[in-house]
């Protein structure tokens, strides 16, 4: 019987969010030196992925028992997919972008993507890591057979998507948000 449970996991353990072969397998995952596209690992707390998601928005002062719960219970419910890039030279996390898959009743029970916390390390515009990222994660999502994949964006960056292959479709292209107030407490659950 397997009695594993989070708190059975070493914490040097490297484990990864997805399997590596759903990228790996990508026909047009365009190759970049010294850099890798991979799925998250459960090591990249001291790689520098919360700093870098940093540089999107508030993150919060995430700890590593936090950052493993969240892992973990991504993990386990599937659907999520952070893909990563590291700059090997210096072993740092400088790239991520998220592809949630939602599972759907309409389209005949269809998946439907969206993408998610995309950013690059600052030191590393200009690198076109943004396209390599958002290629990646919409071949993933295709290649997942997702019927749409779907986001939201600061305005500014409209056009950077539009080049990429986003529509704003005639009629449906309005983002609309209710913001909750939350407490620390909310990164429990
Ligand atoms: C952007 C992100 C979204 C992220 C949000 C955070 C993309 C395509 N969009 O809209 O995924 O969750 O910023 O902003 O990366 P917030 O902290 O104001 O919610």
């Amino acid at each position: 019987m397997n009695t594993s449970s989070n708190s059975d996991f070493a914490k040097d353990d490297e484990l990864e969010l997805f399997n590596s072969s759903l990228l790996t397998r990508l026909p047009n995952l365009p190759k970049e030196n010294g850099l890798l596209v991979r799925p998250l690992r459960s090591t990249d707390y001291d790689k520098g992925f919360i700093q870098l998601l940093g540089q999107l928005t508030d993150v919060g002062n995430i700890t590593k028992d936090q950052f493993l719960n969240r892992f973990f219970k991504m993990k386990i419910a599937g659907g999520y997919y952070v893909v990563i890039v590291e700059d090997l030279n210096g072993g740092e996390v400088v790239g991520s972008a998220t592809l949630v898959v939602e599972q759907k009743f309409i389209h005949n029970c269809a998946l439907k993507g969206r993408l998610e916390d995309v950013v690059v390390n600052s030191k590393y515009r200009g690198r076109h890591l943004g396209k390599l990222l958002v290629s990646t994660i919409s071949q993933l999502s295709r290649s997942l057979q997702c019927y749409k994949l779907s986001l939201d964006c600061r305005d500014r960056l409209i056009g950077f998507y539009e080049s990429l292959g986003f529509q704003r479709e005639v009629g449906n292209a309005n983002s609309l948000n209710i913001r909750f107030e939350t407490t620390p407490e909310h990164s429990r659950l």
